[in-house]
């Protein structure tokens, strides 16, 4: 069998032997220029000028590029169109591209583009760096977005406050949490080629071909059928190639466009970390009402996104961080306050989890502050608000979860990871060790799958059959590593009956497949998987009534496997004679194949409506051990468990586990964003000062298992999305960890910690529940 199966990576051998080909190693046309882009100097500021004649005496210089050169709109803004390719009149944050500057070689571009502190002349002007004092003035870059939820009849919100009114007990907070570089290893790059007829090729390291041909047709005044943009694979995307590949893709494009040769531009770590934006941090207000069982009777929340200098992605990353609060529990009562404050600084974006994170979040916080003003077991306060199967299964914005597994699922991991006597043996350790604290956490998560933008949820495929019965598939999907071409080709080997070396999926391209969506929301499996599968039935079904005419058999009794096509009686052919016989007799051997996920609706203006297919399921128990003198610390041990429903590949399936769990860790304690207080420049733009989890960091002890369970929805063989939900599961490392510093205080102690946990930060919490 090929579906279910535990095949290696597509480009498994390729990557691991360096011989994977990534857009900078596409061989470079005889006249290729190279590209750099000029940063803006300061944070914010009006721009006066630029000096080009001193960029354009620099040594290997061939042309310089502004605003000014762009032919249609200065815009590569995904949804709203506040999104400028070059700066215009304001410089919005430090790092904005102003320039692109193209020479002969990479190197001689880069030095002429770092010339900008003095080619870029400007009046400075007031930045507004914090996010509370943007909140403070008003100053978003879109609407508030408010949801309320209450059981009793008449306003919501009132409803809600009622209840906090008349809870047992209350209690209410701040927190924040970092945003996070999405760290792609291959950094962003496109490469540009004018065609002879005007037209332009584009290949670009990107999660989102049909957008960057779209941006890049609107910009240069061209129409989208004269741009072709293609992506063979990328070193990791995390969310930071769905929009923000555009930016280069316009200005390479611009570059080969106006000088009529091939032209990349291929950025330097520092200017990516610089250029581009990264998860939103955020910062919540909340408070709430509980029983004397931890029953979350009333929740209130306030969620401030950090959206940077424009729209981007912000809306849905802010709607979906918002269908994340209620993460696995069930709030009777709840509001919830969106806002996107306008700061000048890099716009923030997708990255794997796209708000949800940050949304589910805040809730376990604050179960964790209930449980331990109770002095009650964390799990234990979780387990108390779970949603129900046959009630309580309504989530804030309406949806009816169908689909709850949170019970049995964290009651199975509870069991294999021995959470309970762990749990005693860990209190007594810590009655008797001043200096090192052991802390642990069991978190849920309960992920929403499809694409909160009800269109994005469609997907088309290509599949041809050539005479010598080989596959060739194409789709709208993009590899970043994840495995979703070996998942597509699986699903068409399965469905032809053929080996897996028969099949083969090839580059993404905007002229295979039109008007495809982001590879994003973790669809990628779900959307084209069922597109190609489409396809492939199609061409299926072709043969099978080819044969069946010649054998008189019915042509539904007829099955492909093992490269055979067999009928009941015995009688088969093998699977390319079939195709030879049925080119003879003119039947069509390709197909295209269309998918749009059913059921799906939303209301923007009420936050309400049915955004998700299905939910993905899974939990975490971590075990840490902190040194209170210093604020290292080590994950001692993990285990995870996930549903992925009936897995199409568990390797790869466990492979993007594993690796959401250690980015989701990396997030919360390692990974630390800081800029300048008074300039606004990110001073944490490079691996030496902004710290993503190693090999080193994966705990020593780590158990993954997949949790048996098929999607109760109609998806590609009953599985389900893997991508983004498992980064959740990191949630246990930092409730691990205020669980150690916790143990430093008296009982009931509330450490003071919010995310990422650095050891300076565990270090201060520490020393606060301390204090007597
Ligand atoms: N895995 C790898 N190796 N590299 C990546 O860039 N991106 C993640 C996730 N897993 C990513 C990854 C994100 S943000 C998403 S949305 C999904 O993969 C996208 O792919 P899928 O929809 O095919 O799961
Ligand atoms: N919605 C969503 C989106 O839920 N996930 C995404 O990645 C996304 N991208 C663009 C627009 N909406
Ligand atoms: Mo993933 S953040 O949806 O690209």
């Amino acid at each position: 069998p090929t579906v279910g199966a535990s095949l290696p990576h597509e480009s498994a051998l390729l990557h691991v032997a360096g011989r994977a080909h990534y857009t900078d190693d596409i061989p470079e046309p005889v006249g290729t220029l190279h590209a750099a882009l000029g940063l803006s100097p300061v944070a914010h500021g009006r721009l006066t000028g630029i000096d080009l004649d001193l960029l354009r005496a620099q040594p290997g210089v061939v042309a310089v590029f502004t605003a000014a050169d762009i032919p249609g709109p200065n815009d590569c803004g995904p949804i709203i169109h506040d999104d400028p390719i070059l700066a215009d009149g304001v410089l919005r944050y430090l790092g904005q591209p102003v320039f692109v500057v193209v020479a002969r070689e990479r190197e001689q571009a880069r030095r002429a583009a770092a010339l900008a502190k003095s080619a870029i002349q400007f009046e400075a002007l007031k930045p507004v760096l914090c996010l509370r004092d943007a909140h403070k003035a008003g100053d978003w870059v879109l609407p508030p977005m408010h949801l309320a939820r209450s059981q009793q009849p008449g306003d919501a919100a009132l409803g809600v406050a009622q209840a906090m009114a008349t809870a047992p007990h209350r209690l209410q907070g701040s927190f924040s949490v970092g945003g996070q570089e999405q760290f792609y290893l291959e950094g962003q790059i496109s490469f540009a080629l004018p065609q002879d007829d005007g037209g332009l090729h584009i290949h670009c390291s990107t999660q989102h071909p049909s957008e960057m041909q779209a941006l890049v047709a609107h910009a240069l005044k061209l129409a989208n059928h004269q741009v072709q943009v293609s992506c063979r694979r990328m070193g990791g995307g995390f969310g930071g190639k769905e929009s923000q590949s555009a930016l280069f893709a316009c200005a390479a494009a611009l570059a080969a466009r106006r000088l009529g040769v091939p032209v990349k531009l291929r950025l330097d770590r520092d200017d990516d970390f610089l250029i581009t934006g990264r998860r939103h941090g955020f910062e919540f207000d909340w408070a709430v009402g509980f029983d004397d069982a931890g029953h979350l009777l009333a929740l209130e929340v306030s969620l401030l996104g950090d959206a940077g200098h424009s729209a981007d992605l912000s809306a849905p990353v802010l709607t979906r961080a918002i269908c994340h609060v209620d993460n696995a529990y069930w709030l009777p009562e709840v509001s919830m306050h969106g806002y996107l404050p306008r700061t000048n600084r890099q716009s923030n974006t997708a990255f794997r989890g796209f708000g949800g994170p940050q949304g589910a979040l805040i809730t376990e916080i604050v179960i964790d502050h209930v449980a331990r003003a109770l002095q009650l077991d964390t799990l234990a306060v979780r387990r108390a608000n779970w949603y129900g199967t046959q009630s309580h299964n309504t989530t804030p914005y309406g949806q009816v979860v169908t689909d709850n597994v949170i019970e049995p699922l964290t009651y199975e991991l509870a069991s294999s990871s021995d959470y309970a006597r762990r749990r005693s043996a860990i209190a007594q350790f810590n009655a008797t060790s001043p200096v090192l604290k052991k802390g642990l956490a069991l978190t849920p998560v309960k992920f929403g799958i499809s694409f909160n933008v009800n269109h994005f949820n469609q997907a088309g495929a290509l599949v041809h059959v050539y005479l010598d019965g080989s596959v060739l598939v194409n789709h709208g999907g993009t590899e970043m590593g994840q495995g979703l071409n070996t998942k597509v080709a699986q699903v068409v080997a399965h469905e032809l009956g053929l080996p897996m070396a028969r099949v083969r999926c090839s580059a993404t391209d905007t002229s295979k497949v039109a008007n495809t969506s982001a590879t994003a929301a973790s669809t990628g499996a779900d959307l084209n998987g069922k597109a190609a599968q489409n396809a492939a039935r199609q061409i299926k079904d072709r043969l099978a009534a080819h044969l069946a005419a010649q054998w008189q058999v019915p042509a539904q009794d007829l099955r492909f496997e093992g490269g055979q096509v067999v009928a009941p009686d015995g009688r088969q052919i093998g699977f390319e004679a079939l195709v030879s016989q049925a080119y003879v007799a003119r039947v069509q051997l390709w197909s295209d194949g269309f998918y749009a996920t059913p059921g799906l609706h939303w209301d923007r203006q009420t936050l309400t409506g049915r955004p998700f297919y299905y939910f993905a399921y899974g939990a975490a128990c971590a075990e840490v051990l902190l040194d209170t003198l210093t604020g290292e610390w080590q994950l001692a041990r993990a285990d995870l468990l996930h549903d992925v429903g009936r897995s199409l590949n568990p390797a790869i399936d466990i492979g993007q586990i594993e690796g959401g769990f250690v980015q989701g860790m990396g997030w919360l304690t390692t990974e630390e964003l800081v800029w300048h207080p008074t300039s606004g420049k990110l001073l944490s733009h490079a691996p030496s000062t902004y710290k993503i989890p190693t090999a080193n960091d994966v705990p020593a002890a780590l158990h993954t298992r997949l949790f048996n369970n098929a999607n109760v929805e109609d998806s590609i063989h009953r599985s389900k999305a893997v991508g983004e939900p498992p980064l959740l599961l990191g949630f246990a490392v930092l409730l691990a960890l205020r669980d150690a510093v916790a143990a430093c205080g008296p009982a009931g102690a509330q450490p003071p910690l919010s995310a990422p946990a650095t050891p300076e930060a565990l270090l201060r919490a520490v020393d606060a529940v301390r204090a007597p």
